[in-house]
């Protein structure tokens, strides 16, 4: 109970993240649509940094920490020491989210979810997010040490596999959160306190890339440690392979870093080299998600053998399409393929002149963080809250759940798709309604921005009706017991070799590829990149 109490903690903040983010985006393509202005002087960068920083750095981080810190409780159990320190990790995040988003909601912290220079937010903003890192820090290392305890309690055995999964993201998150704590505490904090008289702009937008990359797949591999382990269980059938799985999350943490640059291809005052290296490193982090499309054929497959399907492809009719268990995470699954695909383009170096700074970028976005993630979150939450709060999913919510995935799929499906192709006629992400003074090419975009207000409008309807599900789910559903779903490996699978357990190896490997990669761009831009000459007296939020 005491377990379950901390973990659900974790959950109400995510909720009530998802209905203030959703209505924030709600209004958003509203505003966009060009047939709604914003009441009372709200500012349309304040909507879109409440939006941002509420469902991209708040909702998934809770969700995260929260689904992960019940796995380690399930795999490889928690102390009471080791939960009280969880606890604080919650409250200290909770009070930086609390920080950082009345800040922003006050009108002081207008710098969008990146909030790289030369935006300016006041210093309670900078300082909330450092409680946030901090606190996710503990949540991290409380986890090392649920893993360390009980490898030391198991000499010699293997690592239950969702346990290693989620050292793994930690570790990332670690390693790339380093780049976020240098610049707001070296940065930032000092420059909004006006005790540095300029930022180097430059600067701060590479750290904050270093970070950014591996945030999206902190996102990520959650939703892998659902379908590499979960949904076998699920489908009635098995883990296909534990070694590809721990080999996949080896490779993530090796090349989600070195990349950040991908994200700064445009930029001037980085040599084209290092960005093309990075471009590389880019397309080696590709690898293990075309893995995982592999193996998750293979499960489905041998799932359906295993009841009895020889023909090419009848295993795929008995899949349970009815349990929405597997239907939400499902459809993720698919939205993957486009969203994958338009990764590619992002990060093939010369078609990203063509999209970047486009709506085709937040088309992409919303098809793998809030179509892939999400959808596979709201998958685990219907076995994992009611597992939590002693209840069940009846046939009737699992019903409503079922709607709810193909109400967001229809939503994400109109408003991705119309963000898409409006980003390939140039249209520019990041911007209000305007008609820019009546240009020809402006008038092609109106239509796409209407259909993203309908996609909108959907979402939010499905937003509504997951945050009535997650209530029942929580208070009112009926008392039951709802299972943990963890998937067993084949019986005649071989053994995973040890070299894959070795943290030394491929820590040190992932810190030589960022060294690689980082070393002479950061040397460059510290030497020759002019020392910025935004003062520190430059308006909040501009
Ligand atoms: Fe991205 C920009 C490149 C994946 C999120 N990305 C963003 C931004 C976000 C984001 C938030 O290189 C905007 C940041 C901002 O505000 O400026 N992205 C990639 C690449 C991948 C990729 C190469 N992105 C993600 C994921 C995200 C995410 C995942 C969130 C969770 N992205 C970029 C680049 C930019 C960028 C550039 C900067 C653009 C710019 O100029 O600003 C890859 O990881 C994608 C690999 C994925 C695949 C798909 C594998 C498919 C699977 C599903 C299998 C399906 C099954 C079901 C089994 C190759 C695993 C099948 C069943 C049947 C019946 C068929």
């Amino acid at each position: 109970k005491q377990e379950s109490r901390l973990y659900m903690a974790f959950m109400h903040v995510t909720f009530a993240s998802l209905l203030i983010g959703g209505l924030m985006g709600l209004l958003q393509t509203l505003v966009r649509s060009g047939k709604f202005t914003l009441p009372f002087g709200i500012d349309y960068y304040t909507l879109l940094t409440v939006h941002g920083v509420i469902l991209g750095l708040v909702f998934t981080t809770f969700f995260i920490i929260g689904f992960q810190n019940s796995l380690m409780g399930k795999t490889v159990g928690i102390s009471d020491k080791q939960r009280k320190a969880a606890w604080l990790a919650f409250w200290i995040m909770l009070i930086g989210t609390a920080m950082a988003a009345v800040t922003i909601l006050v009108g002081q912290a207008s710098v969008l979810y990146t909030f790289y220079a030369p935006l300016r937010a006041h210093p309670a903003f900078y300082i909330g997010l450092t409680f946030v890192v901090v606190g996710s820090w503990i949540a991290a290392f409380v986890n090392f040490r649920q893993l360390y305890v009980w490898k030391k309690a198991h000499k010699g055995e293997k690592s239950p596999l969702l346990a290693f999964m989620v050292v793994i993201n930690m570790i990332m998150w670690f390693i790339a959160t380093l780049g976020l704590a240098a610049t707001v505490i070296v940065q930032f904090i000092p420059w909004s306190l006006g005790y540095a008289e300029t930022i180097n702009v430059l600067l701060s937008r590479t750290l904050f890339w270093y970070f950014g990359h591996p945030l999206v797949y902190f996102w990520l591999l959650p939703a892998y440690m659902a379908w590499y382990a979960i949904i076998p269980k699920i489908i009635g059938g098995k883990i296909f392979s534990d070694s590809l799985a721990r080999l996949a999350f080896i490779l993530f943490l090796m090349f989600s870093i070195p990349v950040g640059l991908h994200h700064q291809l445009t930029e001037p005052g980085i040599d084209p080299t290092w960005k093309f290296i990075q471009v590389i490193l880019t397309f080696m982090v590709i690898i293990p998600s075309l893995m995982t499309a592999f193996s998750l054929f293979a499960t489905f497959e041998a799932a359906g053998r295993k009841k009895g399907f020889t023909s090419l492809f009848g295993w795929f009719k008995k899949l349970p399409w009815k349990d929405v268990r597997f239907l939400a995470p499902f459809i993720g699954m698919l939205a993957f393929i486009p969203g994958g695909a338009g990764g590619i383009i992002n990060a093939s170096y010369q078609m990203n002149a063509l999209v970047h700074n486009t709506i085709w970028i937040t088309g992409h976005f919303h098809l793998t963080v809030a179509t892939t993630v999400v959808l596979t979150f709201f998958g685990i939450t219907y076995w994992l809250v009611p597992h939590l709060t002693g209840r069940r999913l009846t046939p009737k919510l699992n019903k409503l759940g079922i709607i709810q995935a193909f109400v967001w799929t229809l939503g994400m499906a109109i408003m991705s798709g119309s963000m898409h192709i409006q980003g390939l006629i140039g249209g520019p992400r990041r911007s209000s309604f305007s008609e820019y003074a009546g240009g020809e090419q402006v008038a092609t975009w109106l239509n796409y921005q209407l259909a993203q207000a309908v996609g909108g409008t959907i979402l939010f309807i499905g937003i509504i009706l997951m945050v009535y599900i997650f209530i029942q789910l929580s208070f009112f559903a009926p008392r039951g017991v709802e299972e943990f779903p963890i998937a067993d490996e084949e019986e005649d699978a071989e053994k995973s070799p040890k070299i894959l357990e070795n943290w030394y190896l491929w820590i040190a490997i992932t810190i030589a590829l960022i060294l690689f990669a980082y070393t002479i761009p950061m040397f460059d831009i510290m030497r020759h990149s002019p020392p910025g000459s935004v003062p520190f007296d430059w308006p909040i939020g501009r």
